[in-house]
């Protein structure tokens, strides 16, 4: 099949139930009446079934009941589950890669790629299952110990968006089990099979260990699903990923019952491109980070502020790599950019680009619609580059399709002061070969954001690092370094083997 050519229905259809199935789908699930739409021909995948919010109260219930077990087991033998949940993740990588392009457009070695990325966050969690570490420390008092203990939070709710179907499911799941939590996931609407097959081989995994069925579980429909899950007292903590619209939802939906929440919301990343910088390096990190997954991370990069003695270069070869890029079927071999996940996406990008062009912004290449005609529900785009005289309203605002400002700056202290005046505070990109650059942009006067990365585009984070970022992005951190600790609780233990009972700060209390 060729990039130019869009798939026909009945083949896609084909292809995604036996890829579900080969993943141990129930087949009852795939044959449900509720429209499902791939963004690769606007046609349906087949219908599916959705869950009430009565299937989350009873999934809670038997979450919980399964905690109760589950925290028993030792944490190694939690990992060797999420050891085994790996193995089987390689085996059906590309199952689940072909699921993932299906339901929602990526192209074939980033859908991949997001694969690879729930098997490297399986072997990290491994690890961890050995290094659930805590501190101790020293009494103020003779014959005393102090130390803390973590232990699990119990029913971990999971909130995941389209862009990401199945990896920051598990970069929540992989790490909360080891730890010792449960999991219940609602999937994005959009990409339910791939959801259902990853689950579907964990739940492989638990069951060959014996462990207990509805450690994990998943109750997939709309945001009714993912509302209960949020005002469940018997949730934990809520972990959600998607718009700052939802978050400002969730996040005091949760706190009012004093349930914990993990958010990771909008981003409006920049990259500074300073005079030194080596510009064919940089050229190719813009590219990946503007242009891939059609500009639909929340780590894609959506400003450059290029230096006013480099800036038209930067542009015109940005241009040049815009016009080449190939855009169409993702499943084609070569495809670099698929489509957008729907008709929506492509009209908040065309209003984007109006209000751009409203404030004095000029589009250099890119915005219209390829491939699919009108009457077609697949939304194709060449992404998008547009000239900014200044950083004006549109530009501080993320919209979820691939448009790139470019904006120029003359001192550096300058382009910090761009870079963090947005409200988002995700990812972040610095491009120079000044090494003091380099360490201002890294201090506490440089980016405000979670990532801030040197000579590297703002997306395609390894799992190794905690994921998230500040401000509207919400301040959670997912996957690597000590992300860990908030999936479980301290407790803080004070050990007295004196034989007395001295009181700390030298109170005198006796009786
Ligand atoms: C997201 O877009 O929600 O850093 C997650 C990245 C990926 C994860 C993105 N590893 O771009």
């Amino acid at each position: 099949m060729s990039r130019n050519q869009i798939p026909t229905a009945e083949s896609l259809q084909q292809q995604a139930h036996d890829a579900a199935k080969r993943c141990g789908v129930d087949p009852e699930r795939i044959a449900g009446d509720r429209p499902h739409r791939s963004p690769i021909n606007g046609e349906s995948l087949g219908g599916i079934r959705w869950g009430t919010t009565d299937d989350v109260d009873e999934a809670v219930r038997r979450s919980h009941q399964a905690f109760l077990q589950w925290r028993k087991v030792p944490a190694p033998q939690r990992g060797a589950v999420i050891k085994r949940f790996g193995e089987l993740l390689t085996e059906h990588k590309e199952d689940l890669g072909t699921l993932v392009s299906l339901e929602v457009g990526k192209i074939t070695s980033e859908a991949l790629g997001e694969v690879q990325e729930m098997i490297d966050i399986c072997d990290f969690a491994v690890g961890l299952s050995r290094q659930l570490y805590g501190s101790t420390s020293v009494s103020e008092r003779p014959g005393h110990r102090l130390m803390e203990t973590w232990h699990p939070l119990g029913v971990v709710g999971v909130i995941s968006a389209f862009n990401f179907p199945v990896a920051v499911w598990s970069w929540n799941t992989a790490v909360a089990l080891v730890c010792g939590d449960t999991v219940i996931w609602k999937p994005s609407e959009q990409a339910p099979l791939c959801a259902w097959a990853s689950a579907a081989l964990l739940s492989r995994a638990l069951e060959e260990s014996g462990a207990p069925a509805d450690v994990s579980q998943v109750v997939v429909g709309g945001p009714e699903i993912g509302e209960s899950l949020v005002d469940n007292s018997g949730v934990a903590m809520v972990s959600a990923t998607g718009s700052t619209r939802m978050g400002r939802a969730v996040g005091p939906r949760v706190a009012n019952r004093f349930g914990r929440s993990l958010l990771e919301l909008g981003g409006n990343n920049a990259a500074i491109v300073s005079p030194t910088a080596d510009l064919d390096l940089t050229l190719r990190g813009i590219v990946f980070a503007a242009a891939g997954t059609a500009g639909q991370r929340c780590t894609t990069m959506r400003r450059v502020i290029a230096h006013s003695s480099i800036v038209e270069e930067l542009t015109e070869r940005l241009v040049e790599a815009y016009e080449r890029l190939p855009i169409g079927d993702p499943l084609a071999h070569g495809t670099l950019v698929g489509p957008l996940v729907h008709g929506d996406a492509y009209a908040a990008m065309q209003a984007a680009l109006e209000k751009a062009q409203a404030a004095g912004g000029k589009i250099v290449v890119g915005g219209e619609r390829v491939l699919a005609d009108e009457a077609t529900d697949a939304y194709y785009v060449r992404p998008a580059v547009v000239r900014m005289p200044e950083q004006s309203e549109v530009v501080t605002q993320e919209t979820f399709a691939p448009v790139l400002y470019v904006l120029d700056y003359e001192e550096f202290a300058d382009a910090i002061a761009l870079n963090n005046d947005v409200p988002q505070g995700l990812s972040s990109a610095l491009f120079t070969q000044d090494q003091a650059e380099s360490e201002i942009y890294l201090s506490s006067e440089g980016s405000d954001c979670g990532i801030v990365n040197i000579n590297i585009g703002t997306s395609g984070a390894e799992i190794g690092g905690a994921f998230g970022g500040e401000k509207e992005t919400g301040g959670g951190r997912e996957s690597g370094f000590d992300a860990w600790r908030g999936y479980m609780r301290r407790a803080t233990n004070t050990i007295n083997y004196s034989g007395e009972l001295p009181l700390a700060q030298g109170v005198d209390f006796s009786v």
